[in-house]
């Protein structure tokens, strides 16, 4: 390994070992490496080259894993990765099988919190304190959570639990002005204030006042630790609202200084109480492209590291890019559309609209609940909202969309962004729960596209509805075109049947249905002959067509990317047991468990969710041949 400092680094222990003075070089090598290694994977680039220094000098200061340090999000651990003991594996990070892009439990005992949605790392660090005083113990907990997760509710609901509870517990704010795009709202506004704010701790009185709240020791500190008096000017009064919620507040911090960090993160380690410390960093930091464009490198896919060019490998034009450009196309002539994201209008395809319609769009933050119940009053109000969030962070708004949409019957379009199988963010990220919880609460229509065409139809369709919420669910990754734009008509509750079979029928869903058309090709190789239906809606089911398929087949396949408990096939299922179909029925979709991180094409292989599994069943047990798998 070309590393001279880092290629020594194995463990934890190593790290502390090494001298101070080489702290600052190893950073760098610690830089080209993630650099080096996300350049080839892909990952979360610019947010980990903006902790180095945090992370080395958290790791200075507190004693991992008996002190708990808890990543919010997740997406920047790659440098507490490395240095905790995996610094070769990370080699792996986010293939299939190899290390995940989010710290995990079982990879290490110095993953604290499993995390992957934002915002949650306040809560956890605060059970985890309070355990910890429950069972007399003594340890610090300390949660690091970036300014663009400071917009979501939940951290309010914990550090007001926090300041009103007085327990020994750090959140340490890095702050770098970016969400995944540059951040909003009032918070952000307030933290440049404190950035910028000249008015660092005035009076020796005012720093001496902090000190002096560090019970015994604070007030010798302040006698008599000459490094620290240098660097009180550090120390900013201004930080009222965390303060008011009984935070106290310390920073702003130069998050690239490693003697200024250790300095003022072992102040807080002393403070016998909740104490925010305020970090400020540069997202990208000590890679030019990165620096420049930090939303384009906060996921990145592989890219050539002289240029900083991404390299994509599919080709094809992006459902989420589908959306936007629908959706700015549709807006010209229909002044009721209004967008909302929360926090993501370049991945979910909005950036246009952004431009070209800022009056009508709303970027609500990480605040996905929030947007839920917004888009509820924008439609109280004959708008029509758009709301486009990524299937799994919709997980959130649950409550909102039952009790504040659905309930009122009110017209918002979940635009379901990333539903099913996302790839490498793993776990947290795979969007395969939405037909579960969404289809079984009253007055939502929901529909899924098979592909490019069919997608901006039922956009189009979904602007004029004005009947009640519809979800409309669609992939990550490009769309699949099948050029009927112009034999296209969504009629509420139709679907279509592209092939006529006979005995066997496959009832696809969404991008499924073009598994279930590759398998009918393979199929009529061996001269068998399939029926496809794409149902295009799971709700309301297109019953009509249902009876007649199940009249006229004995076997019937439903296939959806999605859990087979409450999804699609369930769905199925039960119209089948309500009408007493007696056909043999057979459920392609997701069990019941976690789907982990890895490429699309190996995770369907692995879940079996794809054409083979629809052939294999239809010469397994169909037609009672073994070996039936492609
Ligand atoms: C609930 C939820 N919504 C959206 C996301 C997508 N997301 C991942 S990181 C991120 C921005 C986080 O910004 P910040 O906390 O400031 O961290 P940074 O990357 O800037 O270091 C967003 C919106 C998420 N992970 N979880």
């Amino acid at each position: 390994m070309k590393y001279k400092y880092l290629s020594k680094i194995n463990s934890l222990d190593d790290f502390k070992a090494l001298d101070a003075m080489k702290l600052d070089a190893l950073a760098s090598e610690v830089r080209d490496y993630i650099i080096q290694v996300v350049s080839n994977n892909g990952g979360h680039l610019a947010s980990n080259l903006g902790v180095v220094e945090l992370t080395l000098a958290l790791h200075r200061v507190y004693e991992s894993p008996n002190d708990k340090i808890i990543w919010d999000v997740g997406h920047q651990s790659y440098v507490h990765k490395i240095i905790t003991g995996r610094r070769e594996e990370f080699k792996t990070i986010r293939k299939y099988k190899g290390l995940s892009g989010y710290p995990k439990r079982k990879e290490s005992e110095h993953d604290i919190f499993e995390t992957g949605h934002s915002s949650t790392s306040v809560s956890a660090g605060l059970g985890i304190a309070l355990a910890r005083d429950v069972l007399k113990d003594s340890y610090d907990v300390v949660s690091v959570i970036g300014d663009g997760a400071m917009t979501a509710g939940m951290v309010y609901e914990a550090m007001n639990h926090a300041g009103g509870l007085k327990t020994k517990f750090t959140v340490v704010l890095n702050d770098n002005e970016m969400s995944i795009s540059k951040n909003i709202g009032g918070l952000s506004n307030y933290l440049s204030k404190l950035r910028t704010a000249p008015s660092y701790l005035n009076t020796k009185k005012d720093i001496k006042k902090i000190l002096s709240s560090i019970p015994k020791i604070g007030d010798t500190i302040f006698r008599t630790t000459e490094s620290i008096k240098n660097s009180l000017k550090y120390l900013v009064v201004p930080g009222v609202f965390f303060e008011e919620l009984g935070f106290k507040y310390i920073g702003p911090i130069d998050g690239h200084n490693i003697s200024e960090l250790t300095k003022f993160l072992k102040i807080a380690k002393m403070y016998n109480g909740p104490v925010l410390v305020h970090v400020v960093t540069k997202k990208g930091k000590g890679y030019y492209p990165a620096e420049q464009n930090p939303d384009k490198f906060h996921g990145s896919p592989p890219f050539d590291i002289e240029t900083g060019h991404q390299i994509k490998k599919a080709s094809g034009q992006s459902y989420s890019s589908i959306l936007g450009e629908t959706l700015v196309s549709l807006s010209k002539n229909d002044r009721d559309i209004v967008a909302i994201t929360a926090a993501m209008p370049l991945g979910t395809g909005l950036e246009e609209f952004k431009q070209k319609f800022p009056e009508r769009f709303f970027d609500v933050g990480i605040a996905e609940q929030h947007g839920v119940t917004l888009a509820a009053g924008l439609a109280c109000e004959k708008l029509k909202p758009f709301y486009a969030v990524y299937s799994s962070f919709l997980q959130r708004g649950y409550d909102q969309v039952l009790h504040d949409v659905c309930i009122q019957k009110l017209p918002v379009v979940f635009a379901l962004d990333r539903a099913g199988i996302v790839g490498s963010d793993g776990e947290t990220h795979h969007g395969v729960f939405d037909f579960s919880y969404l289809s079984h609460i009253p007055n939502i229509t929901i529909m899924a596209p098979k592909g490019k065409e069919e997608f901006k139809k039922m956009i189009e369709f979904a602007s004029k509805y004005k009947d009640g919420p519809i979800a409309l669910r669609y992939p990550r990754g490009m769309s699949i075109e099948y050029n009927d734009y112009e034999n296209i008509n969504i009629e509420i509750g139709k679907g279509e049947i592209i092939r006529q079979g006979k005995e066997v029928a496959i009832i696809a869903i969404g991008h499924m249905v073009q598994e279930a058309v590759k398998a009918s090709d393979t199929l009529l190789e061996d001269n068998i002959e399939v029926t496809v239906f794409n149902a295009r809606f799971l709700k309301p089911l297109d019953e009509k067509s249902i009876d007649e398929i199940a009249k006229t087949h004995s076997y019937i396949i439903t296939i959806e990317d999605n859990a087979l408990i409450g999804g699609f096939s369930s769905y199925i299922n039960n119209y089948f047991i309500k009408k007493d179909y007696k056909n043999h029925i057979y459920n392609i979709g997701y069990k019941d468990t976690f789907i982990e991180h890895g490429d699309v094409t190996s995770l369907y292989e692995e879940y079996e969710v794809d054409a083979g599994k629809i052939i294999e069943i239809v010469k397994e047990r169909v037609l009672g041949k073994a070996d039936g798998k492609k």
